[in-house]
């Protein structure tokens, strides 16, 4: 595979950009090899700058859900453009997004727009701890919420990509806030709230884990945090910056039946540029500045290109059997991976909850990250490079979720399920 030109870019992006990335997960540190530089990407395809194109399972981590350049949004967004790119001014557009995205998530009766899904949960643990007057907060291991301070302990993603436990410039006093159970652990949870149940403002949790790989909750688990929480008088926040939109329309929320008091929405809402939301109840998003006296602000939130993308998304969304298709897609994807591993005897379990997919080389279960880690590091390298020889980008680490689009169609799928019999036979030869 010819690679020169991405080798080329690597290197100068490395003198000027740290790790020559903007995130760090995009430098392939944990799978090796040299990170594509994209090109263009269509549909279900991205192209990188040697001109290899590659199924895209990644999806720009999670946002582009109609497939990449989908000629509805560029339109929007087009038409958005010729308005103005930016006027940190108030528009009508925006309250057309928050209709759509309180139409859909019923417990989000008011929306803030932020940019970013950081933004999003720091904002939304801000709020927590102003309406309880409580400073802890509680995470769960191997669940990613953003890189601010507090949320940068047992963290999944590249935290964990990197094997690091924290950050260096997070002081001791941010972290000693936040308490840390296992994700599917109701007893570790409730054990926490035992010992400092009066002083914790929040549980935040990703329903459906997607930054240790793609772990779903265990029956009751969500259930479980609801009942702790009304108890103790905290708030449960459900980060459905991965799930909104992803896994069914109202997110997992809808799909679990239950509901939290606030949510942290991003990815899909700004349809592929950088838009993301916090909301929840009325009384608890009243205390937002100008209403209320807790403060967030920011010069791009409710950008008006980022706004038309996101409405343009939703409302594509909105399409019957939208969600049907991709649980499908996804759910034969991993079906199909399961079976040709399990045929060569390499210990894999698969996970797929709508359009969002995961996997891990070892027997299973896996629900927790822990458990997750116990995937075999060695397999998922060679998996991930015959893949990408092969034509297929998944994420480059394993602790992250894959992402199906509706512009992936059979085909597709059928095409990644041969690369992967390929590769799969090339960990089996390496045991
Ligand atoms: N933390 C993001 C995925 N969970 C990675 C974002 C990126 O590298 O673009």
């Amino acid at each position: 595979m010819e690679l020169s030109k991405s080798r080329r870019e690597f290197k100068r992006a490395k003198r000027l950009i740290p790790g020559g990335v903007n995130s760090p997960v995009r430098a392939f540190g944990s799978v090796g090899g040299i990170p594509r530089f994209i090109d263009s990407a269509k549909g279900a395809r991205i192209r990188d700058v040697d001109g290899n194109e590659y199924i895209d399972y990644v999806g720009s981590w999670g946002p582009m859900i109609l497939g990449h350049s989908h000629p509805k949004v560029l339109k929007a967004v087009r038409k958005a453009m010729a308005s103005g790119t930016s006027f940190g001014a108030p528009t009508a557009r925006e309250s057309d997004l928050a209709e759509t995205i309180r139409r859909a998530l019923p417990s989000i009766q008011k929306v803030r727009m932020v940019s970013s899904g950081t933004e999003a949960t720091m904002s939304a643990l801000r709020l927590a701890r102003g309406v309880t007057g409580r400073p802890r907060i509680l995470k769960f291991d191997g669940c990613y919420h953003g890189h601010s301070d507090g949320l940068l302990v047992g963290a999944g993603s590249g935290v964990a990509t990197l094997g690091i436990p924290g950050s260096p410039g997070v002081p001791k006093a941010m972290t000693d806030q936040t308490i840390i159970a296992p994700f599917n652990d109701l007893v570790a949870t409730r054990r926490a709230f035992g010992r400092w149940g009066k002083q914790i403002a929040a549980i935040i949790v990703e329903p459906i884990a997607g930054n240790m790989g793609c772990i779903p909750p265990t029956p009751g688990f969500l259930e479980g945090l609801r009942a702790i929480c009304d108890e103790f008088g905290a708030l449960l926040i459900f980060d459905e910056v991965m799930t909104g939109f992803r896994v069914a329309k109202g997110g997992a929320q809808r799909l679990y039946k239950v509901k939290p008091d606030l949510t942290t929405l991003g990815k899909i809402v700004g349809g592929g540029l950088p838009a993301a939301a916090y909301g929840g109840r009325r009384d608890f998003m009243a205390r937002v500045a100008p209403e209320g006296d807790i403060y967030q602000a920011g010069t791009l939130s409710g950008n008006p290109l980022a706004v038309a993308a996101g409405i343009t998304t939703l409302e594509l969304l909105e399409a019957p059997g939208v969600y049907e298709t991709l649980a499908e897609r996804s759910s034969t994807l991993m079906s199909g991976l399961a079976e040709r591993a399990e045929a060569r005897g390499i210990p894999l379990t698969t996970r797929s909850v709508g359009g969002m997919f995961g996997f891990f080389f070892n027997r299973g279960p896996v629900d927790s990250f822990a458990e997750a880690q116990q995937s075999d590091a060695a397999a998922f390298r060679r998996f991930f490079a015959s893949m990408l020889e092969d034509g297929v980008y998944l994420a480059p680490s394993p602790y992250e979720a894959g992402f199906v689009s509706l512009a992936h169609k059979k085909r597709d799928i059928d095409l990644t399920l041969d690369a992967a019999e390929r590769a799969l036979a090339r960990v089996a030869r390496a045991r």
